[in-house]
């Protein structure tokens, strides 16, 4: 029975993956972390161990007591908090992941890691951003990303790690808000059309960034870790994408369920590092390689995140 970790799992990611994970593999078998400890009644409910991952000792006493054979490890910092925190940045996502990969090539388990369009800089082609490019990160979450793939390939090809990460662009989901990271606009601004028919967005209206929705996400990782080992060519991290979409376009395709949203735009520090990333990405080694295909696009992403959340049903027709 394949027993499973995932760390940050309280995270956005972390939850919907939760959730797809004891689907697959039953409850029992999926240990949730994180660093917080929770409520008295809610760690009855599932097995949850708190971990801060740059403690080893601790990561290798639940390794050994478990004995797993997959880890999710999402534990990180996002790019906004990351630059507000650039030395505890590092020492999470980098040290962190360090620690992870030790334990994987010590007691031979597979891993999951998230990279990120991060990883990529302004040197980057920004259109149709290849797998292999220039990557010059100009945040330290992504100088955290850009090492992390070089510190997966290396365990990788020196200690025969099988970790496998894709490059994730901005998610939206419903369940989960996503916490400090640039993309997170992209779900606030539902909650502030239904909330209260405004939302002022950090980001310029013609910022147009490579985007996907949840469970495109998590059909990816899945597919990624069910793939035939000798698929993965790429192990430091796999281009991946869905959509690519500008702030404006989000907010007309909003505006077909609730005519009277506006949004305004204040751009915070947060432009300089949506500025610096791609804006659409090249994923065709994903789709070669073990055969990506996204689902859902703008369209459908709105229309589903308004049936989550609950209203309003049905696009309202506009008459010109
Ligand atoms: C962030 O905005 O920091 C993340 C990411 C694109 O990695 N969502």
């Amino acid at each position: 029975m394949t027993k499973i970790l995932v760390t940050g799992s309280k995270g956005q990611i972390g939850s919907d993956l939760i959730v797809a994970l004891r689907d697959r593999y039953g409850v029992m078998q999926v240990i949730e972390s994180g660093r917080q400890k929770l409520p008295p009644l809610e760690d009855k409910l599932f097995l949850y161990e708190t971990l801060d991952v740059r403690d080893l000792k601790r990561l290798q006493q639940i390794v050994e007591r478990y004995r797993f054979d997959i880890i999710y490890h999402l534990a990180s910092l996002l790019s906004a908090t990351g630059e507000q925190n650039p030395h505890l940045c590092w020492d999470i996502n980098v040290n962190g992941l360090k620690n992870v990969l030790e334990v994987a090539k010590s007691h031979r388990i597979k891993v999951f890691w998230p990279s990120s369009i991060a990883a990529f800089g302004p040197h980057t082609p920004k259109i149709d951003t290849p797998q292999i490019a220039i990557a010059d990160p100009s945040t330290m979450y992504g100088i955290t990303k850009a090492t992390g793939e070089l510190l997966c390939r290396y365990y990788a090809t020196r200690f025969g790690v099988d970790v496998r990460s894709l490059r994730l662009p901005g998610i939206i989901s419903y369940s989960t808000p996503p916490g400090g990271g640039t993309t997170d606009f992209a779900v606030e601004i539902f909650h502030a059309a239904l909330k209260n028919g405004t939302y002022t967005c950090f980001l310029r209206p013609d910022t147009r960034l490579p985007m996907m929705y949840m469970p495109d996400a998590i059909r990816a990782i899945l597919t990624l870790m069910e793939a035939d080992p000798n698929a993965i060519a790429i192990r430091t991290s796999y281009n991946i994408t869905a959509v690519s979409f500008s702030v404006e376009e989000l907010v007309t395709e909003i505006q077909k369920y609730i005519p009277e949203f506006t949004c305004r735009y204040e751009p915070d520090f947060r432009q300089a590092i949506a500025d610096s990333w791609p804006s659409i990405i090249d994923d065709s080694k994903a789709r070669s390689d073990w055969g990506w295909k996204p689902a859902c696009d703008l369209s459908a992403i709105v229309a589903d995140m308004f049936a989550k959340l609950k209203k309003p049903e049905k696009p309202v027709i506009l008459t010109s």
